[in-house]
């Protein structure tokens, strides 16, 4: 059997049974060719995307191709532009990253479709490349397993199989260039134009150009190719109407394309849900705290509209991490290790950790991420192991200066060994508010420091402790040049009246929130136009370790008014007036509102 290939070079055939002299010159696709070719591109760019997340929904989440892309230009991603993402998108910069590859994949499958539409070896090598670059992130990403390149692998091959089907449909509907006779098979490889014939039916060429594609690439197509030639069969009855079944052709291989690339996303997203760690986490019931945990001090809620609620929901909580998809993690399966400088290494289950004597605490959790008068801060009461008693349980070694955690998504966060000593509430948390964590908040078990920014202290699906020294070991944002030791800015922040809205004179509620988490907030004070600082009232302090509401009653007159704030915290430091923006360890300065008093 002579070996066809699909992917030879754009030579002219080395054939004698010449082309029938009524056939045109060979010409490039026009401008509908083009179209067409882009169509073929984002078709089977969707048809690579849709097998690629069928399989990994066998595999693993971890090995969708957008997933692994994602994920590899999330850590690549410098500093600044990260900042950037983060103050402007917030929250929603996963679905700006996201959102941005789509539509540069879209650009690129649509310029490898209309490059395929000439060269079909061209736009099977630009698929190559983007297999290459979506094995290489799986392979990189340090959470995920050789199985991982598996979606990106078979997608690849789907897509150069939709693509090359794709393309023949869609020259075959330029079959207007030559009035040929059909006749059974033949037909549609004869009703091409010269050039097209050429490299449908060319015997083996060295194909230099892409000549990894697995071996399925050159039968899969093939095979696909006869069922829509049928469609050109049938009487024919000259160039004007053999246009017509030309683009029908390439309509219903479009349409069947689509149709291929929902049903495989659509399964894949199926069997995805198996991944899911919801149902475990409805199961889990945690046990009370060892300990009646002290009451909340009356009146440290104030009652103002539009101030940041003490006790952040777990629904509203901010969330920071550079997961894409998020850890989905069986508390069957959950371990935490600790182990490094110690003297007795210790493995505990889910189960272990639950008959921990069990510690509640209210702590105030601040990422470093957050500009001044920025969202990400929250208050939770949490439960958990106190990390001081497991640390002391596997003989902590003198010299350790650095409790190094990793999360099953292979993210490490450095802890001074001294904060986590030093007699603060410091956990190894499983509840938050009363339920069990949140999946996004780090289920089964995450960390939490008073004090330390989230980078340095908050550890989300944590599975292991080393014990080593900040001489030895960086962690994943010390070695993007965040400092190693990073204790909250004090900040107050205002949240009510809201930037540039337009209050009535009078009384008016200026209130908000401050915090300077183990240090305390002792005092707020706002000043209106940069004139005196007015002592704003606090709400009652629930310890040191959580944020204070306060509030201040301005009576405003009309016009255009600036309002600033400051708080002092325990230790009597008062916050600098200088901006700075959050790299390397913080923000700094005050934050202030504009508003119209009408
Ligand atoms: N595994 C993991 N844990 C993590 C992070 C992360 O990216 N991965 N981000 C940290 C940062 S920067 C912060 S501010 C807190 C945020 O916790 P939250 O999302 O529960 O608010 O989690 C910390 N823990
Ligand atoms: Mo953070």
């Amino acid at each position: 059997m002579t070996k066809r290939t699909l992917m030879g070079t754009r030579r002219r055939p080395v054939r004698t049974d010449a082309p029938a002299p009524d056939r045109g010159p060979w010409r490039a696709p026009g401008w509908r060719g083009l179209a067409s070719g882009a169509l073929s591109g984002l078709l089977a760019a969707a048809v690579a995307l849709g097998v690629a997340e069928l399989i990994a929904g066998i595999t693993g989440p971890l090995g969708s191709p957008v997933v692994a892309v994602g994920g590899a230009a999330i850590d690549m991603t410098p500093i600044p532009v990260k900042d950037f993402a983060i103050a402007h998108f917030g929250s929603h910069d996963k679905t700006a990253l996201i959102t941005g590859i789509f539509v540069l994949l879209a650009i690129f499958a649509v310029v490898i479709g209309a490059l395929a539409r000439r060269w079909l070896a061209a736009g099977l090598a630009g698929l190559t490349i983007f297999g290459a670059l979506g094995v290489s992130a799986a392979l990189t990403r340090p959470a995920a397993g050789a199985t991982d390149v598996l979606p990106t692998l078979a997608g690849v091959a789907a897509g150069m199989a939709a693509l090359v089907l794709l393309i023949r449909a869609a020259r075959s509907g330029r079959s207007e260039l030559g009035a040929v006779r059909e006749t059974g098979l033949e037909t549609a490889e004869a009703a091409k134009p010269e050039g097209y014939r050429g490299l449908e039916t060319a015997e083996v060429r060295t194909p230099e150009t892409v000549n990894h594609g697995p071996e399925t690439v050159n039968h899969g197509p093939d095979t696909v190719n006869h069922g829509p030639e049928t469609v050109d069969h049938g009487p024919d009855t000259g160039p004007a109407q053999r246009l017509v079944p030309g683009r029908r052709r390439f309509l219903a291989a479009g349409a069947g394309m689509a149709v291929v690339a929902v049903a495989a996303g659509a399964g894949g997203d199926l069997l995805l849900r198996r991944f899911s760690a919801t149902t475990a986490r409805n199961q889990v019931r945690l046990p009370a705290a060892a300990k009646a945990t002290p009451r909340l001090p009356a009146g440290a809620k104030l009652d103002v509209s539009g101030i940041s609620s003490f006790y952040t929901p777990n629904n509203s909580f901010y969330r920071v991490d550079t997961d894409l998809v998020l850890p989905q993690v069986s508390p069957d399966q959950w371990t935490l290790q600790i182990s490094g400088m110690v003297d007795r290494p210790v493995k505990l289950s889910f189960a272990d950790l639950l008959r921990q004597p069990l510690t509640e605490a209210d702590i105030t959790l601040v990422c470093v991420s957050n500009e001044v008068g920025g969202p990400y801060a929250g208050n939770a009461r949490w439960l958990g192991a106190s990390l001081a008693g497991l640390l002391r349980r596997a003989g902590l070694r003198s010299g350790a200066d650095q409790v190094l955690s990793t999360s099953v998504d292979g993210m490490t966060i450095s802890t001074p060994v001294s904060a986590v000593m030093d007699g603060r509430n410091a956990l190894l948390a499983v509840g938050m508010n009363g339920q069990p964590l949140p999946i996004a908040h780090g289920f089964p078990a995450r960390m939490v420091v008073p004090g330390l920014y989230g980078y340095t202290s908050a550890t989300k699906w944590i599975t292991k402790l080393e014990l080593t020294t900040f001489a030895a070991q960086k962690a994943y944002w010390t070695q993007r040049g965040y400092a190693a030791q990073a204790p909250i800015k004090t900040e107050a922040r205002i949240d009510v009246p809201k930037p540039l809205s337009q209050v009535p004179k009078g009384h008016v509620a200026v209130a908000g929130v401050a915090w300077a988490p183990h240090r305390g907030i002792s005092a707020v004070e706002v000043s209106v136009d940069n004139g005196a600082w007015h002592e704003a009232r606090l709400a009652a302090a629930d310890g040191i370790d959580t944020w204070r509401q306060w509030v201040w009653n301005w009576d405003a007159t009309p016009g255009l008014h600036q309002l600033q704030v400051r708080a002092t915290d325990g230790t009597g430091a008062t916050q600098t007036s200088n901006r700075t923006g959050v790299f390397p360890n913080g923000a700094t300065g005050w934050d202030s509102v504009v508003v119209t008093v009408a």
